[in-house]
């Protein structure tokens, strides 16, 4: 062990170097992929990021966590290999998939840690890299989108949005920003209209009627449980790739590309209970994990985030953290077979 008063500089470096002041970091990078520091990504990487933040939860916290416990969560080798059984391609060797840490968090302090946030995302996005940021909770949708918006233009991307809840709120108990609220500022800044919105699972008792009046009038497209059970979500997804990919209602021309922000509380607690805020009657990780790869095949993938992992919560045995991991390795691979059929 090293003593206290020895040079630190006179011992080993760190296995892997998180790059945050306040790190909730694993111990290593995710499925062993190599580390890449987040300013010297190449085009076409697939870039992930931790956001070890939770400072915006409502109600149970523990986010902050997500990160480690999403790289951790996997009984296989840390290889940087995850050849898929049945797409025939390994998304981290091919894209491939790089690990750049954790971005910086400032304690207790929300504003300056969205700021790091929407910093580190847009400088992935601007070489040409795809961030995936792993959450947190899903207050940093809005830093991660505008980083994204910010290199392809304000007001041209779609954004895909998996959850139990709209995320739409006004304010989360007079402040600006909560993981009840991302989605509100993304739509008022422009940085994604709302007509170029689809969120996929909402039910439950949240928001109030007021704010779904509110959402209407942005022309946001939502598909609740309901219509999901009734319709099949086959049909409802074809439409969501539909409504991403395509025009305007008053013509404006299709986007650039899609950023995906995915809570995992989408996927019944039953599943999926290592969440903040768990409501019953979700999706099955199974639809999750296909409709992720299914989106990353149909869609430009531009951005991605998956939040709300709250790993103290989740029993038995980490499988929330597990299907996060399985999430990531799903969306990459779809976009993975996008490229491939392509080339
Ligand atoms: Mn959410």
């Amino acid at each position: 062990m090293a003593s206290l008063t020895e040079d630190p500089d006179d011992r080993d470096p760190a296995p892997f170097a998180p790059g945050s002041g306040e790190s909730f970091g694993a111990r290593g990078s995710f499925c062993g992929i190599p580390h890449r520091r987040h300013d010297e990504a190449e085009p076409g990487e697939v870039v992930i990021l931790g956001a070890p933040f939770d400072w915006g939860a409502s109600h149970r916290p523990g986010a902050r966590f997500g990160p480690k416990a999403i790289r951790e969560a996997d009984y296989l080798e840390p290889d940087g290999r995850r050849p898929h059984l049945t797409a025939g391609v390994d998304p981290l060797t091919e894209l491939p998939v790089v690990d750049a840490g954790d971005i910086p968090i400032v304690g207790g302090y929300i504003e300056p840690s969205l700021e790091n946030i929407e910093s580190w995302v847009h400088t992935v996005a601007s070489r040409g890299a795809i961030p995936l940021v792993l959450g947190g909770d899903h207050t940093i949708a809005f830093p991660d989108a505008t980083g994204v918006a910010r290199h392809h233009g304000f007001g041209s991307i779609a954004l895909v949005h998996f959850d139990a809840h709209a995320d739409t709120g006004e304010d989360q108990w007079g402040q600006l920003h909560g993981h009840g609220t991302p989605m509100r500022r993304l739509i008022e800044s422009g940085a994604v209209p709302g007509f170029r919105f689809v969120q996929i699972g909402l039910r439950g008792y949240w928001p109030p009627p007021e704010t779904v009046a509110w959402m209407r009038e942005q022309r946001m497209r939502s598909y609740v449980m309901e219509e999901i059970v009734e319709r099949g979500l086959t049909t409802v997804v074809d439409e969501a790739v539909a409504h991403a990919s395509g025009p305007g209602p008053d013509g404006e021309p299709p986007a650039v590309g899609v950023f995906l922000s995915v809570d995992i509380d989408v996927v019944d607690p039953g599943m999926a209970p290592g969440t903040g805020t768990p409501e019953p009657g979700g999706l099955t990780s199974r639809q999750l994990l296909d409709t992720v790869r299914r989106l990353g095949r149909e869609l430009e993938i531009v951005g991605a985030d998956l939040v709300e992992v709250a790993p103290h919560y989740d029993q038995p045995m980490d499988i929330t953290a597990a299907l996060a991991n399985r999430v990531v390795l799903e969306l990459t691979t779809g976009i993975t077979e996008r490229r491939r059929a392509r080339s």
